[in-house]
């Protein structure tokens, strides 16, 4: 490991050469196995090669629970060092090479410092988060009780200025996107007039829209409940989905997996929205119940590769770009994990549910289909699930420059006991 650029550290190829040589047999024997089944196999390692999943800036320190907190050790303090912790995943995976920036949080004083740091790392600025679910230290008024969806148009108006600034600074560091969740709800029946919460919403975000530059695209995020447990206002795809079509062209519906009703059928609604063209976006997590915010294929990896199903025949039935045309982003919290260890497997996780979809034999899914053929469909998709495909991710890993095994790595070169020695034992990250 080695420190240069202000204290920043750096993974060094020959570190992760060491690592791959090795591994390196071990690998290609189990590579080579499956290559002999598999004639499709060279595709499937480019495409996962390119495909890039972003890390949002709220990930890299330890989160709590509504009783507590459990801070980790030499957590990011500064947006630098949460770029940091971004470009030593980046060095391991080479499949995390966005982040996504929270702002107030992640407000960068000098953009074009922030922007050439990144750079050194290889990464880019992906999607940035607007915050009215919270209130700030200066701020004039309340978002107790909501934000763009407020009865007061001041409070709406304040809002909605504060969006505006997070497009701006987005634009600044060469964002493409606008997030935006909102903490708009009611908890008690009576307390909303749902059709003028909705309205007001739809005439906050029409402002913001407003604002964005023409190749830029503003993310509408829904949730199903939480923190409000009556009514939530944009509680679902369906929401969602009007707001983004009434909004015009540069808005779209962004899934987040755990913001659902226990066991909805996520897979249909994604491929809905890719008929339509309206989905814009992905925040990966995993859960038993709700928005647990587990890592990524931890609980549910059926689910997760059945939506990476129609991921990647919905995308291609529209002749869209995998790396590019979606928003692709993990949106996890850690409370017992490493937040790096955590984020590496759920890249891993990822990676292999879109391995395993891309391995669906299409064509003779359809034809099953057109047969009603039942028994064989269910086998063509449980064949692909079923298929180990570990070796060729990390055969992708090895033809990207990055580790054969990203967790390994990060456990021998103690990155974790580099980095507290770098930041302190109780250095703590902004974020959830
Ligand atoms: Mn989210």
């Amino acid at each position: 490991m080695q420190t240069k650029n202000a204290d920043t550290m750096r993974l060094e190829r020959e570190q992760i050469n060491k690592h791959n040589s090795k591994l390196e047999s071990k690998h290609q024997r189990a590579f080579q196995f499956l290559r002999e089944d598999l004639p499709g196999i060279e595709s499937v390692v480019s495409k996962l090669e390119k495909f890039q999943i972003a890390i949002p800036s709220w990930a890299l320190g330890t989160g709590g629970t509504r009783f507590g907190r459990f801070s980790g050790r030499g957590e990011p303090g500064t947006l630098e060092e949460k770029i940091e912790d971004v470009g030593l995943l980046h060095a391991l995976n080479r499949s995390s090479g966005a982040i996504s920036l929270h702002i107030p949080w992640d407000i960068p004083q000098d953009a074009q410092k922030i922007k050439d740091l990144a750079a050194s790392f290889d990464l880019k600025f992906d999607a940035v988060n607007s915050n009215t679910f919270q209130d700030q230290k200066d701020q004039e008024l309340s978002y107790k009780h909501g934000s763009l969806h407020h009865v007061d148009p001041k409070v709406r108006k304040q809002a909605v200025e504060h969006n505006k600034e997070v497009i701006d600074h987005g634009i600044a560091l060469g964002s493409k996107a606008l997030t935006v969740w909102l903490a708009d709800g009611s908890s008690f029946p009576g307390q909303l007039n749902f059709r003028e919460a909705f309205q007001n919403t739809l005439e906050s975000l029409k402002e913001i829209y407003a604002h964005l530059p023409e190749d830029w695209k503003l993310f509408v995020e829904y949730k199903a409940f939480e923190p409000f447990f009556y009514s939530m206002t944009i509680g679902d795809w369906g929401q969602s989905l009007l707001l983004a079509s009434k909004l015009g062209p540069k808005a779209y519906t962004l899934v987040d997996l755990g913001h659902h009703l226990p066991n909805a059928n996520i897979e249909q609604i994604v491929s809905l929205l890719l008929m339509e063209g309206k989905l814009g976006g992905f925040h990966f997590n995993d859960s038993k119940y709700a928005d647990d915010d587990l890592t990524a294929g931890a609980i549910k990896p059926y689910q997760l590769f059945l939506i990476f199903n129609e991921l990647v025949e919905g995308m291609d039935a529209r002749g869209m770009d995998h790396v590019s045309d979606l928003g692709w982003m993990i949106d996890a919290s850690h409370n017992l994990k490493d937040p790096l260890v955590d984020l590496l497997q759920s890249v891993e996780a990822i990676m292999i549910a879109y391995a395993q979809a891309l391995l669906v034999d299409r064509e003779a899914l359809k034809a099953a289909q057109k047969q009603n053929d039942i028994v064989k469909a269910q086998n063509i998709l449980q064949n692909a699930f079923r298929t180990d495909v570990r070796p060729i991710v990390a055969e992708a890993r090895l033809r990207a420059g990055a580790a054969l095994d990203p967790l390994q790595l990060f456990e021998d070169l103690s990155v974790r006991d580099q980095l507290v020695k770098e930041r302190g034992e109780n250095s703590v990250a902004t974020g959830l």
